[in-house]
């Protein structure tokens, strides 16, 4: 038996005796997938146009090496990054990743056929794929208005992009024979007061209805829209604020997506997951780790991160909810980047699946708070790690640090190789 498996032996064990099967864990834990965004890999720059920045105050800072600059590259790291990750997952790509020749496409004339190479290299690895209009960075974007607009040529030139990429939702959805998460999320906003905050909610209101107006068919296309408190440039006043989306997603029925990184400092998502899962038929989460008037720093196994796990679990929301992953940092290894990110959502995952769930809840039920201190801060020093490492080994994944030496060749003969 290896060091792995005695410790791993041990752990079940020790996690029996609380009632908790770990097999059944990893058995569940196999079958979250993590859609994973793609645009860790460049700095979301896109392959529209030669190194177009970000905007829309989304911003990735930092200069290290390796950046990818082709589709090619970007697919290659991020086959590099799921191989070192354990479980199968999803990519979440953007329409600045359309891959148009060597003609320039508009985007609101973008088809299915742009992303071509994307969807048959998904279906190459088995699997799923989500989608998200890019309506950032970009001319008709430059007042840091989109969809709210108060131009009507600029609204509308929006409008057609959002529906386009509905269709190509579908088209990657149909292909990979797995509903496709087509996420809206726009800029709008001012940096300075507003002196009118409803003409543009009201024109938003009106945009998304003209989106969403032709029906799909959902075992293809699932429609989500993501609100935002404040942004860098947005400071003031954002269009599509919390209360506007949780509006809309319940009255239009569609999918409430939630980032970690676009509330109050001290506001958490895991807190809001039992409430709008009551009102909205399902969520999309962009997990992301605030840090100060950033939004979407390198995920980590923080207590955040693990109280949105462990309300997925305890809430038993798994089906209705989509987890996905946004942030960026070009400051470190971008492959590596994905990896940390996404190894810490497993782990959340696989700690929120160890938890004697009814216990800790009997004693709530018995008003014994004592004991469900006691206990919670008990789980917290059982060997997790012993677990988590033998699920990796079990799913093809490196263990410890060991997935940081591959990173290590990659940098050396990929990565610095970039110009
Ligand atoms: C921006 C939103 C949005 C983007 C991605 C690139 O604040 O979080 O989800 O990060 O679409
Ligand atoms: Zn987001």
């Amino acid at each position: 038996m290896s060091g792995i498996e005695a410790a791993y032996e041990q752990a079940k064990e020790r996690y029996a005796a609380y009632g908790v099967d770990t097999e059944k864990a990893m058995d569940v834990l196999r079958r979250i997938p993590v859609s994973m965004h793609c645009w860790q890999g460049d700095d979301v720059v896109g392959f529209e146009s030669a190194g177009s920045i970000a905007d829309g105050g989304i911003m990735a800072t930092g200069n290290y090496p390796g950046r990818a600059r082709t589709p090619q590259e970007l697919r290659n790291d991020i086959e590099k990054a799921f191989s070192l990750i354990p479980g199968k997952h999803r990519l979440n790509l953007h329409a600045c990743y359309a891959e148009t020749g060597r003609v320039k496409v508009d985007r609101s004339q973008l088809t299915i056929e742009h992303f071509g190479n994307w969807v048959t290299w998904a279906g190459s690895l088995g699997i799923g794929m989500d989608f998200n209009p890019t309506c950032f960075a970009h001319p008709k974007a430059a007042t840091g208005f989109t969809l709210a607009s108060a131009d009507v040529s600029i609204r509308q030139y929006w409008i057609d992009h959002c529906i386009a990429c509905r269709h190509i939702g579908a088209g990657i959805g149909k292909a990979l024979g797995n509903p496709c998460v087509t996420n809206i999320w726009i800029p709008d906003g001012y940096k300075d007061m507003p002196a009118d905050r409803k003409s543009p909610r009201e024109r938003l209101e009106r945009s998304l209805d003209a989106v969403l107006a032709e029906r799909l068919n959902p075992a293809w296309n699932l429609d989500s829209v993501e609100c935002k408190l404040f942004g860098i440039g947005s400071e003031s006043y954002v269009v599509g604020s919390h209360e506007f989306y949780m509006g809309y997603a319940v009255s239009r029925k569609v999918i409430l997506c939630l980032d970690a990184g676009h509330f109050h400092p001290t506001e958490e998502i895991g807190d809001k997951l039992s409430s709008v899962l009551l009102f909205v038929p399902e969520v999309l989460l962009h997990v992301s780790r605030g840090v100060r008037w950033d939004s979407d720093h390198v995920v980590i196994l923080s207590d955040a991160l693990e109280n949105i796990a462990s309300e997925l679990v305890r809430s038993d929301a798994l089906d209705r909810v989509h987890v996905g992953l946004d942030f960026f940092d070009a400051s470190i290894n971008r492959v590596a980047a994905w990896v940390i990110g996404t190894r810490c959502m497993v782990k959340a995952l696989l700690i929120a699946l160890l938890e004697p769930r009814e216990q800790l809840r009997g004693y709530e039920e018995e008003g014994d708070f004592t004991s469900r201190l006691a206990l919670m801060e008990e789980l917290k020093t059982l060997p997790f790690g012993a677990v988590w490492d033998y699920y990796c080994t079990q799913q093809g994944a490196p263990v410890g640090m060991a997935w940081m030496d591959e990173i290590k060749t990659y940098e050396r003969n990929v990565l610095s190789r970039r110009g």
